[in-house]
């Protein structure tokens, strides 16, 4: 039974993962961080009580800022198979927290690669490194591939470019079998709250069920090419079964715009939303009641943005023969969908006198 660890195992990519090397036949470890409240809602679902009999599914307290500790775990379970997961992945946080997403995004992964050298098992631990577009920022060519030069727009990118070379210059050195995934935006109905996608589909299904008045948002012309994470998870998993390492784009080849997202999530839970206006004081509006359902707050501006971003997956197709099966119009309407469900859920406290706080920027 071959043995993966997972770090980030509690975030939205972690999960799917999981569940699908656990499908796999997989013994699947996760390292999680200690948190004064539970963060393991989107693994709770495959948990198995480490009493029972044949349990494949084991978490480990960890850090990615804490190099001892992930020699340590590395030590105790030999992993055939790393999946570095873990990251500050916002953006926009990034950039009020710059020093902690350099140590966890870049560092983070330097650790991990000289754990598997520190302790000898570069010819048996195979590691998977999520790269991302955000490492392109400022367009240097359209569509971004495998050779596409880096650019990066915030400490975030800034960190990731360094894990990416890294992750290569230690295949090169070591000869570890070490890969980048370079993925563009891939969200989910377990997509975190407060990336644009969800942040969106969360507030249509409020506002549908009155639950929130209105929903403020930042730039809306980017341009991203929006995936779904089950489609994507796959694809790390078959880039650490080839016969040699590589680092592949992984995206559908579309973009859409930030405001094209919010028309089609609103529609799906049958609004007909209009603009007006430009600029800060551009409005949304329901074409039935002209009432204003999206404003702009130009607190959600960044101070470098990338603008757009539209992936070439030809080598991952040509090469591990993969194709995206969920289509964006179908990413949105499962995500409004499943936010009208949640919704629903905390209408119903709301109804029965428990208030459900949320924070949600
Ligand atoms: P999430 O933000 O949902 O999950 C991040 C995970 O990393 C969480 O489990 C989080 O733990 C954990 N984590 C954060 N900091 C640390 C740390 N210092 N030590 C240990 N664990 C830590 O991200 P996604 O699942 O969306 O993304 C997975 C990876 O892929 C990330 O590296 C991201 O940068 C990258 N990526 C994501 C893309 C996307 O569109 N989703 C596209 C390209 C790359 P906790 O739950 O406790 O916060
Ligand atoms: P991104 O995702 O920065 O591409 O990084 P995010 O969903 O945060 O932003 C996408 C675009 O939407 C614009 N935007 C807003 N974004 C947020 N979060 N909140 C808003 O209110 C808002 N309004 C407009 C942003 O400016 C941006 O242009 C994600 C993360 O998952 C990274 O970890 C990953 O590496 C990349 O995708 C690929």
């Amino acid at each position: 039974m071959k043995k993966a660890l997972i770090t980030g195992i509690t975030g939205q990519d972690g999960a799917y993962l999981a569940e699908f090397l656990l499908e796999k036949n997989y013994e699947v470890h996760g390292i999680k961080r200690r948190a004064s409240s539970f963060n393991t809602a989107r693994v709770d679902h495959i948990y198995q009580d480490a009493h029972e009999e044949g349990v494949r599914f084991f978490m480990h307290y960890g850090d990615l800022t804490d190099a001892t500790n992930l020699i340590r775990i590395i030590q105790e379970i030999q992993p055939d198979e790393i999946y570095n997961l873990a990251a500050q992945s916002h953006v926009k946080v990034s950039f009020e927290t710059p020093e902690y997403t350099a140590n966890t995004d870049a560092l983070g992964t330097l650790r991990l690669l000289e754990a598997i050298r520190i302790l000898g098992l570069e010819k048996k631990t195979r590691i998977y490194q999520a790269s991302t577009s955000e490492m392109y920022g400022k367009v240097q060519e359209i569509p971004q591939t495998e050779t596409t030069p880096f650019y990066p727009r915030s400490p975030y990118g800034a960190a990731k470019v360094y894990a990416y070379w890294i992750t290569v210059n230690y295949r090169e050195a070591y000869n570890i079998y070490a890969c980048n995934g370079i993925l563009f935006n891939h969200e989910s109905p377990i997509r975190g709250e407060t990336f644009v996608t969800r942040k969106i589909t969360r507030a249509v299904a409020r506002i549908k069920l009155g639950l929130q008045d209105k929903l403020y948002l930042g730039n809306l012309d980017a341009k991203r090419d929006w995936g779904f994470a089950g489609d994507y998870v796959r694809l790390m998993w078959m880039m650490l079964q080839q016969d040699t390492p590589d680092d592949y784009v992984i995206a559908t080849g579309e973009t859409h715009a930030v405001r094209e997202f919010v028309e089609k999530a609103f529609t799906a839970a049958g609004f007909d939303i209009g603009w007006a206006g430009e600029g800060v004081n551009e409005v949304g509006r329901d074409a039935a009641t002209g009432r204003v359902l999206v404003r702009i707050d130009p607190r959600y501006f960044r101070p470098t943005e990338v603008d757009f971003l539209l992936g070439d997956p030809s080598k991952a197709r040509e090469k591990l023969g993969w194709e995206p099966r969920v289509s964006f119009d179908e990413l949105v309407r499962m995500m409004v969908a499943a936010d009208l469900e949640e919704a629903k859920k905390d209408a119903l406290c709301e109804k029965s006198g428990f208030r459900i706080y949320h924070n949600f920027e």
